[in-house]
């Protein structure tokens, strides 16, 4: 089974999967450990990799330790076209459909293309959606892009059926890394109800409540990423939230 077909076999059964984001040039070598062992611990779904800036060449490195110690599934989250790499299992092939920045609409995925071609990871077209979260964040502004306003419901909602029309896999809803506000519940509903591709939603989830609430709503991928580098040993409870909201539902 692929990785995408595991993702929507989930979903046909309400089972909620928990994503730990690693940004390979914000993590320090001891949480790194900590979240490895946590990760494993607590069966994590998936490790999305991915930054807005290559700052170092950290990437194959953590992606070697990780495929190293653990099978969690590890998919590339690439904040530009460098962040590419053989060592992963599947790539996010992120189009910005909520922006109109033509290069991340289409133009990188042409740079990339050939590489992707060749290698053999597994890519999953997604359309990125970019909500309002509060302030700005590293995502709106190193893609010169507006965000969706948070309480416009039905702009988010049209612009993910539109991505799911254009053919695209999957939707995610990003209220960006360390958003002052996670996507509402609200948004995920109304989207998750329009849509029938798997739907991911991360950006300033700090709580397990908060993340079974989103789950609740319908998303059927929740990440986290900054709440977890700050405090690794919350992976469990998050794991706990969002597992045991697909048991009981
Ligand atoms: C993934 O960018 C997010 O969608 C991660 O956000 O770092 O705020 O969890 P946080």
């Amino acid at each position: 089974m692929t990785i995408y077909e595991d993702i929507v076999e989930a979903k046909k059964q309400s089972t909620k999967k928990f994503g730990v984001l690693i940004d390979p040039d914000q993590i320090r070598l001891q949480s790194f450990e900590t979240v490895l062992e946590q990760a494993i611990h607590h069966r994590v779904d998936y490790f999305f990799i991915g930054g807005s800036l290559v700052v170092n060449n950290k990437l194959d490195d953590v992606l070697q330790t990780i495929r190293q110690q653990s099978t969690i599934p590890l998919i590339l989250f690439p904040g530009n076209s460098f962040q590419l790499s053989h060592e992963a299992d599947a790539l996010l092939f992120l189009s910005l459909i909520s922006g109109r920045n033509p290069e991340l609409l289409i133009g990188k995925h042409v740079v990339a293309a050939p590489f992707l071609k060749k290698s053999s990871l597994e890519v999953m077209s997604t359309g990125y959606i970019l909500i309002d979260g509060g302030k700005p964040t590293t995502v709106s502004y190193m893609s010169n892009t507006t965000p969706i306003p948070a309480d416009k419901y039905d702009i988010a909602l049209c612009t993910a059926l539109a991505g799911e029309l254009l053919g695209l896999k999957m939707i995610y809803l990003e209220g960006g890394s360390g958003a002052q506000n996670p996507v509402s519940t609200k948004l995920v509903k109304t989207v998750s109800d329009g849509i029938s591709v798997p739907l991911i939603v991360g950006g300033g989830i700090k709580t397990p409540e908060k993340a079974q609430a989103i789950a609740a709503a319908g998303a059927d991928i929740i990440i986290v990423g900054n709440a977890i580098e700050h405090n690794p040993l919350l992976i469990g409870e998050m794991a706990d939230a969002i597992h045991s909201y697909s048991r009981v539902n």
